[in-house]
């Protein structure tokens, strides 16, 4: 329907038609970025899992070709599920995946496949070698929860790589294994890490540096030491649906990572406070940096999904970088999404928001934009005073807290995919609390809190609206703040500070779309905030955007 088209992202990648989820096996190659995904060429739910791929030249534009891995073996038959690239020290990549080899339990091995024909920077055809699978649970392993190997590092003559499990009910752990041919592998006895978080899906670990003159460049993941290189382990949460990390040390010798905040596991860290998961980054040789990828799932009903045909988008791809506090990641959309921009940007220039003021952004189309602001606060005094009891609660807080709750500071920020009347929009803002101890905070420093606010994005009633939240590790009492969003019709991709904080929102709007979605600036603060500069650009769309 016509509503359906008016939903349907331009510049996140996704499917033409069923379902997507996890990103796997993300590679440059020979001038190529490669893409594979889970996918079900059947319809418009999960199931019939096979891998998907896509390849680009800039991360924008992408091409969609045959499927790379499906069902063939005796070792994958029942679905070929998650798994990373190796590039290899001969220059070939060598992809691990983990298959179902039983119809009636999802018992878990892990393959590998080759491409056919290496000097096809395309890496078309895969071929699965005699042997498979290459690893399969032993040792007391819960084989219906041992899956999602990653992609590999080589250190001291031996290949190493994690897979993520359950042990008894409740203990997600990254088991290790050892190779020094890549095809035979032994497990360590001793995982590199675990917590009683539930199973750990699609574990992801990568070095980082913390020297600040290198600070944006990423590193190979072959990379286990050297001066200032710390370490991120990041794990799926099964039971929760999100992707926590923390920062830490790890130890090649006796192959265990220990998280710098003895609490880590608890405080969960996210890379996204919103929909985002299954996600695994990369390193590009080429602009030396580490890529994240990770997966949106609709909120929207599983009917309406297969009414309109298609399930799930990739976030846009992520630059990832070590704070220089060292406490946590940073994260900002590749800059090769700003070719997108359009030509004639909107822009505000100090523009005081009055309280219960807003200011529509008028003069652009903001359906698929981008738009990046700054936030002036003369004075944190007039700041609401946190309630302990909620001080770790980010969640829970906004969701009593909303949008419409008149605070001290803020809540103020942006009202996206509005309609005319307002009686739809999605609120994306900043909500600031006096100093208090919190996750991010001893006492004395102001508490920020980042929400997206979707109670009010759709007329539609049959929707999952849940509303996202999460603190953010900055000093706003210095009385500046920045918010960028990335507006695409059912999507609402946010950065709060820089990237500290960052939150996806998928809205179904019935009313605001195409020329139809406002854009405002809101303050329901009982304090003026200044606007010290907002500018939005219409975003075009990719030549080439082609999911399978
Ligand atoms: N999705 C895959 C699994 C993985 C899960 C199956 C995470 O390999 O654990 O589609 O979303």
């Amino acid at each position: 329907s016509i509503l359906d088209a008016e939903l349907s992202t331009g510049y996140h990648f996704r499917p033409i038609k069923n379902w997507i989820n996890d990103p796997n096996a993300p590679m440059y190659y020979k001038g190529w970025y490669h893409l594979f995904y889970q996918y079900n060429p059947k319809g418009a739910v999960w199931g019939n899992i096979v891998w998907a791929h896509s390849v680009s030249r800039d991360l924008i534009n992408w091409v969609a070709l045959e499927t790379a891995i499906q069902p063939s073996i005796k070792s994958d038959k029942y679905g070929c599920w998650s798994g990373s690239a190796t590039i290899l020290r001969d220059g070939t990549p060598a992809i691990m995946y983990t298959g179902i080899d039983r119809a009636d339990i999802n018992y878990e091995v892990q393959n590998i496949a080759f491409p056919k024909n290496k000097s096809d920077p395309l890496l078309r055809e895969w071929v699965k070698p005699r042997g498979n699978p290459i690893i399969v649970p032993e040792g007391g392993i819960n084989a219906t929860q041992f899956r999602d190997p990653t992609t590999a590092w080589y250190a001291d003559g031996h290949w190493r790589l994690l897979i993520g499990a359950l042990s008894g009910a409740s203990r997600g752990v990254a088991y290790v294994y050892r190779s020094r041919d890549f095809m035979r592998w032994t497990r360590v006895r001793k995982p590199l890490h675990s917590a009683p978080t539930g199973m750990w899906e699609c574990p992801d670990l990568y070095p980082v540096t913390a020297d600040g003159r290198h600070r944006h460049k990423g590193l190979d993941t072959s990379v286990v030491s050297g001066p200032r290189v710390k370490h991120v382990l990041k794990n799926s949460l099964d039971l929760r649906r999100y992707d926590y990390y923390t920062v830490g040390t790890y130890d090649r010798k006796t192959e265990r990572y220990v998280p710098d905040n003895p609490a880590g596991d608890e405080h969960h860290l996210r890379y996204d406070y919103g929909n985002f998961y299954a996600s695994k980054t990369f390193y590009d040789p080429v602009k030396r940096r580490r890529i994240l990828w990770g997966w949106a799932n609709e909120s929207d009903a599983a009917v309406d999904d297969v009414a309109k045909g298609w399930a799930g988008i990739q976030a846009i791809p992520r630059k990832v970088w070590l704070d220089p506090s060292g406490r946590q990641l940073m994260q900002w959309p590749l800059e090769e999404l700003e070719a997108l921009r359009g030509k004639r940007p909107v822009s505000i220039k100090n523009r005081v928001v009055k309280r219960g003021e807003h200011v529509e952004v008028t003069g652009l189309r903001t359906s698929q934009a981008d738009v990046e602001v700054s936030f002036e606060v003369a004075s944190i005094d007039g700041a609401e005073a946190l309630d302990p009891a909620l001080a770790n609660d980010a969640q829970k807080l906004c969701s009593m807290r909303g949008a419409h709750v008149e605070g001290g500071v803020g809540p103020f920020g942006l009202w996206v995919l509005a309609s005319s009347k307002l009686e739809e929009k999605t609120a994306v803002f900043f909500r600031v609390f006096k100093a208090a101890r919190n996750i991010n905070s001893t006492n004395n420093k102001p508490v920020v809190l980042m929400c997206s606010d979707p109670t009010m994005s759709s007329l539609n009633p049959n929707l999952y609206k849940p509303t996202f939240a999460g603190f953010v590790d900055t000093d706003i009492a210095k009385g500046k703040i920045s918010l960028r969003s990335l507006i695409d019709r059912s999507v609402v991709e946010s950065f709060g500070a820089g990237g500290r904080t960052c939150i996806l929102s998928r809205v179904y709007p019935t009313l605001a779309l195409g020329k139809n979605a406002r854009l405002h600036v809101f303050n329901n603060g009982k304090v003026d905030i200044k606007v010290s500069e907002l500018t939005a650009w219409e975003m075009k769309k990719p030549a080439l955007m082609n999911g399978a």
